[in-house]
């Protein structure tokens, strides 16, 4: 028998969707369990004592195990998936971007998502703000690289759609909502189109 596999989430959350648009291209069915962030509800003492110490979601549950970290709740659902490279050097190369999103995109981008659209401008507090522009500057320098990278190439890894395209795919489609201007990025805007015509595609709204 196989395990029961639960997402618990917060569904505007990228580094969620993220987990259940692997799921459903990889054909992994999921139940899901929501969490308002706003009212802390990842940081009771039960959360912290039996789901994710880090007090964080998303955290896929498999069966009474949990597996913390988007892009490791990715990799386990889309494991035996066209999604997984099977050549060595793409393998590795695919987990270069995952690593890549979560050190150089996913801080500034997300980052900057949130607190534009779910902080009001005084709830921000004096390092959130003197973050800012920095974040910004990096955020832009992200999306560079990859609209440099997917010049002449329609996939980051390889020939086909891998985990790397759905783990970048998550916040870079809606980097609009942090006033970065996707435009400037025209290998990146085409490159989300084949993003959203991939078989079992679904937004992030769903
Ligand atoms: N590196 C983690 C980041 C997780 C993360 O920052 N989650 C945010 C929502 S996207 C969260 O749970 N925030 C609530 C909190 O920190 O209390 C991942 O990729 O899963």
């Amino acid at each position: 028998m196989t395990d029961k596999l639960v997402l618990h989430e917060f569904s505007e959350s990228g580094n969620c969707y993220k987990v259940r648009l692997t799921a459903a291209v990889a054909g992994r069915p999921i139940e899901r369990r929501e969490y308002d962030l706003m009212k802390g509800e990842t940081r009771t003492p039960e959360f912290i004592a039996k789901v994710n110490a880090d007090g964080r979601i998303p955290v896929l549950q498999v069966g009474d195990r949990f597996i913390p970290e988007s892009n490791a709740a990715c990799y386990y659902l889309a494991d035996g998936s066209l999604l997984i490279p099977t050549d060595p050097f793409e393998h590795a190369d695919m987990l270069r971007w995952m690593f890549w999103e979560q050190y150089s995109h996913e801080p500034n981008i997300a980052t900057l998502r949130f607190w534009m659209g779910w902080l009001a401008p005084d709830m921000l507090s004096d390092l959130q703000r003197l973050q800012m522009p920095g974040k910004r500057a990096a955020g832009n320098a992200a999306l560079k690289l990859m609209d440099d990278h997917l010049k002449d190439r329609e996939w980051f890894v390889g020939g086909a759609i891998s985990l790397a395209d759905v783990c970048l795919f998550a916040y870079t489609h809606v980097a609009g909502d942090a006033e970065f201007d996707l435009e400037r990025c025209p290998h990146v805007v085409a490159w989300i189109g084949r993003v959203k015509a991939t078989p079992r595609y679904i937004p992030m709204d769903s």
